[in-house]
């Protein structure tokens, strides 16, 4: 309770100073506690409310958010499978309605949680709630069927850590017992200098630290890297009903989110692509020495992947088994080719994997 007010006067102070030269020490100090705060009362709720677990299921996790009666159920119902299985979850706090939708050969599972973002135009998201529950969410898909929803939906996951289609912020924080707070950068930073570093560290306890950064950082991705909970995951806008709307209308939607009707079924074939580029999934066909390769059930793993790690996937032991592999397709220079471990794959692509 403590917390939650000196939260409360904190984000009003720091919306009403105005970010400059005087202000800017102040305001990295107030965030960089804020981000302390919150990150303490999170934990107590988590303690408290148990941690929900979910297990994950098929070859990716998708998640589907969006305001009630956006048609996120009508979605499911028409990109998964009805007989397809799903995972078990641990429904105590939040009904999560699975989907299995196959494509090309792999099986990603869709999660429908209801009433995630219903809260949020109230300030009582339960955001913060399925954050540790959906930490492996591998794309979330924000359905509107407003562009006005967007703002309210993108505030309520960025306040409980979401990352959207951001990279993690390239700095580097080593812990050390002595010596203070040392800063190297690798760039020039426009936005912050040292000081500023160094405040939001010690806000952020670390009192001996090497910090190495190595991208030219803004204040709230400075504090992002001295937080453990931000998940950095990719996104997709996926606008809904537009058979209800005039041609004028569907124009002024911004050219990157996916229109669908999830009624009528239009769209749905490029959002299902969409789904499938965005998750960065190949398919890698297995041939046994001697027999045709297998080009019913390839195998689903996440694209850059060596051939080791294919090897690793059919069998643990196969990391110290193998000694070549022989490939055919896109990524091979000539068919049956011979290569070597480490050699990286490409969606297609038939391997033969020779063992030692
Ligand atoms: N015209 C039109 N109506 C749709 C479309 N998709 C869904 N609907 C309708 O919108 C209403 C709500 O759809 P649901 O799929 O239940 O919405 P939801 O997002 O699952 O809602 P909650 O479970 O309450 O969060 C239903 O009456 C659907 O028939 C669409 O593409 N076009
Ligand atoms: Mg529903």
């Amino acid at each position: 309770m403590e917390n939650e007010k000196e939260i409360e006067r904190i984000e009003e102070e720091i919306r009403k100073t105005k970010y400059n030269k005087h202000t800017q020490y102040h305001i990295g100090q107030l965030k960089a506690k804020l981000a302390r705060l919150k990150e303490e009362t999170d934990k107590k709720k988590t303690v408290k409310g148990k941690a929900l677990s979910l297990r994950k299921s098929g070859d990716a996790t998708v998640l589907l958010v969006g305001f009630p009666s956006v048609g996120k159920s009508t979605l499911l119902n028409k990109i998964t499978s009805a007989d397809s299985k799903t995972g078990d979850y641990d429904f105590t706090t939040l009904d999560v309605i699975p989907g299995m939708m196959e494509y090309n050969s792999s099986r990603i599972q869709i999660l429908d949680i209801p009433g995630v973002i219903s809260g949020a135009s109230s300030g009582k998201g339960r955001g913060k709630e399925i954050l540790s529950f959906v930490r492996n969410a591998d794309l979330i898909l924000i359905m509107i069927d407003g562009l006005e929803q967007l703002g309210v939906i993108e505030k309520e996951l960025y306040d409980s850590g979401f990352r959207l289609s951001q990279m993690k912020p390239d700095v580097i924080i080593k812990k050390m017992d002595k010596g203070g707070i040392k800063v190297s950068t690798s760039v020039k930073l426009t936005h912050l200098d040292e000081k500023m570093v160094k405040i939001v560290l010690k806000e952020r306890g670390y009192h001996n630290a090497e910090v190495l950064i190595r991208e030219d950082l803004i204040l709230d991705r400075l504090i992002d890297s001295t937080s453990k909970n931000r998940l950095y995951v990719k996104h997709l806008v996926v606008y809904n009903k537009v058979d209800l709307l005039m041609d004028v209308q569907r124009e002024l939607i911004p050219e990157d989110f996916i229109q669908i009707s999830s009624l009528k079924g239009g769209g749905i074939e490029d959002l299902k692509k969409a789904i499938w580029d965005n998750l960065g999934l190949m398919r890698i066909y297995m041939k046994k020495i001697g027999k045709l390769p297998d080009m019913k059930e390839p195998l689903i793993i996440g694209e850059g992947r060596r051939v080791i790690d294919v090897a690793k996937r059919i069998h643990k032991e196969f990391a110290y088994k193998i000694e070549y592999a022989r490939i055919w397709g896109p990524s091979a220079k000539f068919p049956d080719q011979k290569v070597g471990v480490e050699r990286v794959l490409r969606d297609g692509d038939i391997v033969e994997l020779h063992m030692k």
